[in-house]
């Protein structure tokens, strides 16, 4: 089972009594920050799969390799290469990735065992995806969360046009737009954890597992169970202080206008005070993809009444014409490739993107019984 040279290790751990079974994967990368490729994903969505149907399975837990990073986004250094080879088309490695990765992350939110996530360290792009769905999310004093596509000309997918909107106030549409970091305070108060622990507690989480003494095995009462081990575990010294909670108003605020534009604007003139967490917010919108800026405006408009199915239908759709549209490829070239950190975006500002692009970047490549997530 265990295979200390794969990139994800799929462990099955036997509880103490020796009835019951733990499912764990850790993600096992840890010098590309245990950023998700394909045959990460479809380890994880196999092992889950599998998992699913056996009775002795209580949880799963997903944990990464490395103190630094849960997972820090997805392999974007494949997509550029695909992207490069076809010039304007639709890579099919994309579309297999895309597929893979929602098919995976939408199993995580299905899923009808607990899963537990230990997001400690660096939580972006793809291990948001990992993170947001599972039934029992932890941060710790290191986590770093956020959605920061925005530099690269791409959007906050793996499902952020279904949980940005849903997020308090207008800070969904913020933490989009701005990439802006959350710390396991900022998690908690917008919803996207549900424990904040000590790092330190990884071992004795795990070992609480296996000696738990598992009985019922109905879905309520082993959510419970895992709640009651959670609630266990030591809390870190100190707690970090939020960034979110506190700017609320200033962010609702900044974030009304009706058009992106005009959204955008608002927040590139606001006045940050020395704010440091606002200064780089700011900063980083004023730096990155105005398509992406109006992606992002669209994905949480259109995503806050949709289904979480139709939001990964959308996302495989957007993602696509990303690939195809050359502004993705582009934010990858400067910051990973040429490490020039100077894309040269297709439009200059938000105002100046035609709303036929931003269109185009909503037409499906397929049709509806075609699509790869047809089946989700
Ligand atoms: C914005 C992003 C990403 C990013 C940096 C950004 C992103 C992503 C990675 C990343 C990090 C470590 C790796 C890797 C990719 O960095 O999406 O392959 O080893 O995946 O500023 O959106």
């Amino acid at each position: 089972m265990t295979d200390v040279e794969s990139v994800v290790i799929v462990d099955e751990i036997k509880t103490s009594s020796n009835d019951y079974t733990i499912g764990r994967l850790t993600l096992n990368k840890p010098k590309a920050l245990n950023a998700l490729d394909l045959e990460m994903a479809g380890i994880m969505l196999d092992a889950l799969q599998r998992w699913q149907s056996r009775n002795d399975i209580v949880a799963v837990v997903i944990d990464a390799a490395g103190e630094k990073a849960f997972c820090a986004g997805g392999d974007i250094v494949s997509m550029y290469k695909s992207m490069v080879e076809v010039n304007g088309q639709i890579p099919a490695f994309l579309e297999t990735f895309f597929e893979t990765e929602y098919t995976l992350d939408y199993t995580i939110h299905n899923y009808s065992k607990p899963i537990v996530v230990w997001g400690s360290g660096i939580v972006m792009g793809g291990g948001m995806g990992l993170l947001c769905g599972a039934s029992h999310r932890i941060v710790t004093e290191t986590s770093r969360l956020a959605m920061p596509e925005i530099t690269i000309g791409l959007y906050p997918d793996v499902g952020g046009s279904y949980f940005l909107p849903r997020l308090p106030g207008k800070s969904g549409l913020f933490l989009g737009l701005t990439g802006a970091q959350m710390n396991g305070t900022d998690a908690l108060y917008v919803g996207l954890a549900d424990a904040l622990v000590a790092s330190t507690e990884k071992n004795n989480l795990l070992s609480a597992f296996t000696e738990y003494s598992w009985s019922e095995t109905d879905e309520a009462s082993l959510a419970a169970s895992v709640s009651t081990i959670i609630s266990a575990l030591d809390k870190p010294d100190s707690l970090p202080s939020g960034n979110v909670e506190p700017n609320m108003s200033l962010i609702n605020e900044l974030c009304s206008p009706g058009s992106v534009s005009e959204i955008v604007n608002a927040i590139l003139s606001a006045d940050m005070k020395d704010n440091k967490w606002l200064l780089r917010a700011q900063s980083t919108l004023a730096k990155g993809s105005p398509i992406t800026m109006h992606l992002v405006y669209e994905q949480c408009t259109k995503g806050a009444d949709m289904t979480l199915a139709d939001c990964f239908r959308m996302e495989a759709n957007m993602s696509c014409r990303c690939g195809e549209s050359g502004e993705f490829q582009e934010g990858v070239r400067a910051l990973l490739i040429d490490k020039d950190m100077s894309p040269n975006w297709k439009y200059k500002t938000a105002e100046d993107v035609p709303q036929d692009v931003i269109e185009h970047f909503f037409h499906s490549p397929w049709t509806k019984e075609n699509h790869p997530l047809a089946g989700l």
